[in-house]
C-alpha cells in the first residue's frame, strides 16, 4: 500500500487486511482511539468491541513534527529504525520490549503489544511511586543491548552491517544535535523565548564559553562514536512500567553511537525528578530513594556489562594470546570506567537542554509557581556544569551522587 496518513476510522479499514492484526483480535469488530501524547507520532490504541481487554497499539509516523505542525517537516522514514530497533531490542531480551505483531516501513507503521497495567515512568516518579525492580530491570536491559550491538560482542563485519542498517537516520540524529548539543545554550527561535527574555540565567548560559566547549566535545563524540546500537532517547517519558515489569518503548532515535549517550539520558531525567521532588514536593525519602535507585542502575550496568563482557571473548577487538589476564582485567576496567565518564558528560547536556530549549521536561518546566520553576532551573543548571565540567575525571558512582547532593 503506497503511503497515507491515517486517522481512527482509516486505521481500522487498513487493518481489517493485515493478517497478523486480526488473528490477533479473532476476527472481533475493532475500534480505535488516538492516545498519543509525544512530540513526533500518532498512537492508536485499537480494541475488540466486544472485549476491550483485547487491545495493541499502532503508532504511525507523519511527514512532520506533531507538536509543532505540517510547516516542521521531519521525514517519516524515523518509522523505519523504530521499526528495526524494536525487533533488534527484542531478540536481545524480549522481556522489555513490546511485542511487535505487525510493522511496514511503507506505511511507517507498527503494530504492537499494547501495555494495558504500565504507566510512563516519568508520570509515576512525579507521584513519589517507587519502583524497586527498575534498577535490576533497566540495567539488564541497557547493558545487554549496549554490549550485544557493540564491537565486544559483534564481529568486525557484523557491526559494519548493524551500522549500515541504522546510520540512515540522519535527520533524528540532526534533531538530537541541533536540540541537545546547540539551539539550548544560544539564542534560538525554538527555544522557550517567553522564559529566556531578560532572564540573567539564561544569558549567562548561552555567554558560557568553557560549558559551550565541552558541549562541543560531546557533540563530537555523539557525531563520530560508533559505539553501540542506542536507544537514542531513553528518557523516563520511554519507560513504560508497573511494580513487576519494565518496557522500554519509542526507540525512533535509533543509531549506533556512543555507549554513553542512553546511560547520560537515563540519569538526567533521574535527576531531574529529584530536583522536582527538592523544590516542590520536598520529599527527603522519596528524594534519598531516587538516588540509591539511580546510583543502583549505575552499579548494576557496570557490574552486568563486565559480566557480559567475561561470558564473550570471541569480537572483533580480542585476538587470542593478545594481552594476558591481568591486563585485560585492567584493560575492562578502563573501558568501564570511560563508559561512565562519558554518561556523566551526556547527562549534564541532557539535562541543560531541558532548562530553555524546546521541549522540556514536566518536572521542570511543567511547575507552575514561576518562583519554584526558577529555583529548579538553577539546580539543574547547576548540576548539569558539574557533570559537563567534570565528567573526564569521574571514578566511581559515589562521586556522581556526591556532585548532586552537594549542588543546593
Ligand atoms: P512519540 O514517538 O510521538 O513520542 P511514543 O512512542 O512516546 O510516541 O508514544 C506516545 C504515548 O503513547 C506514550 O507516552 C504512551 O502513553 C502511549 N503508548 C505508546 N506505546 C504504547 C504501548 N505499547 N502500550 C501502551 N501505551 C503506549
Ligand atoms: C521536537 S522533538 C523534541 C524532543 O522530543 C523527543 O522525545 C526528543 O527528546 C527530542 O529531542
Ligand atoms: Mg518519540
Amino acid at each position: 500500500m503506497n503511503y497515507e496518513i491515517l486517522n481512527k476510522i482509516s486505521v481500522i479499514e487498513y487493518l481489517l487486511e493485515i493478517k497478523e492484526v486480526m488473528d490477533f483480535f479473532e476476527d472481533d469488530e475493532i475500534v480505535a482511539e488516538e492516545i498519543g501524547d509525544g512530540n513526533l507520532n500518532y498512537v492508536y490504541k485499537v480494541k475488540s468491541v466486544k472485549n476491550p481487554n483485547k487491545a495493541i497499539i499502532v503508532k504511525q509516523a507523519v511527514p512532520f513534527l506533531r507538536c509543532v505542525g505540517e510547516e516542521f517537516p521531519l521525514s517519516r522514514e524515523r518509522m523505519t529504525y523504530e521499526i528495526r530497533a524494536l525487533k533488534k531490542f527484542h531478540n536481545i531480551f524480549p522481556n522489555f520490549v513490546p511485542k511487535i505483531y505487525y510493522s511496514s516501513e511503507d506505511m511507517s507503521l507498527v503494530a504492537m503489544q499494547y501495555l494495558a497495567n504500565h504507566i510512563i515512568m516519568r508520570e509515576g516518579l512525579i507521584d513519589r511511586v517507587k519502583y524497586d525492580n527498575f534498577s535490576e530491570h533497566i540495567s539488564t536491559y541497557m547493558s545487554a543491548t549496549l554490549f550485544y550491538t557493540s564491537s565486544l560482542a559483534l564481529n568486525s563485519s557484523n557491526k559494519r552491517e548493524l551500522i549500515s542498517k541504522f546510520n540512515g537516520n540522519s535527520e533524528l540524529c540532526k534533531l538530537t544535535e541541533d536540540l541537545v548539543f546547540s539551539f539550548a545554550f544560544m539564542e534560538h527561535e525554538t527555544n522557550d523565548n517567553a522564559n529566556v527574555k531578560g532572564n540573567k540565567k539564561a544569558l549567562e548560559l548561552f555567554a558560557d564559553n568553557e560549558f559551550k566547549e565541552k558541549i562541543l566535545t560531546l557533540k563530537y563524540k555523539f557525531m563520530t562514536q560508533s559505539d553501540a546500537l542506542l536507544h537514542g532517547d531513553l528518557h523516563t517519558g520511554s519507560i513504560m512500567i508497573n511494580q513487576d515489569e519494565t518496557y522500554v518503548i519509542d526507540p525512533e532515535f535509533a543509531f549506533v553511537g556512543p555507549f554513553g549517550f542512553d546511560i547520560g539520558a537515563l540519569l538526567a531525567n533521574l535527576i531531574n525528578n529529584y530536583i522536582h521532588h527538592v523544590v516542590v514536593t520536598k520529599d527527603e525519602e522519596f528524594q534519598s530513594w531516587l538516588l540509591n535507585v539511580t546510583s543502583e542502575v549505575l552499579n548494576k550496568f557496570q557490574e552486568k556489562f563486565l559480566n557480559y563482557w567475561d561470558e564473550h571473548s570471541d569480537s572483533a577487538l580480542f585476538v587470542d594470546g593478545y594481552l594476558d589476564n591481568n591486563f585485560l582485567r585492567s584493560y575492562k576496567q578502563k573501558f568501564i570506567k570511560n563508559i561512565l565518564r562519558e554518561s556523566v558528560g551526556f547527562a549534564g547536556a541532557k539535562m541543560a537542554r531541558r532548562v530553555y530549549g524546546v521541549a522540556g521536561v514536566a518536572e521542570i518546566r511543567g511547575i507552575e509557581d514561576k518562583t519554584l520553576r526558577a529555583e529548579a532551573e538553577v539546580l539543574a543548571l547547576k548540576i548539569s556544569r558539574k557533570f559537563v565540567m567534570n565528567y573526564e575525571d569521574i571514578n566511581n558512582v559515589e562521586e556522581i551522587m556526591e556532585i548532586v547532593k552537594n549542588v543546593r
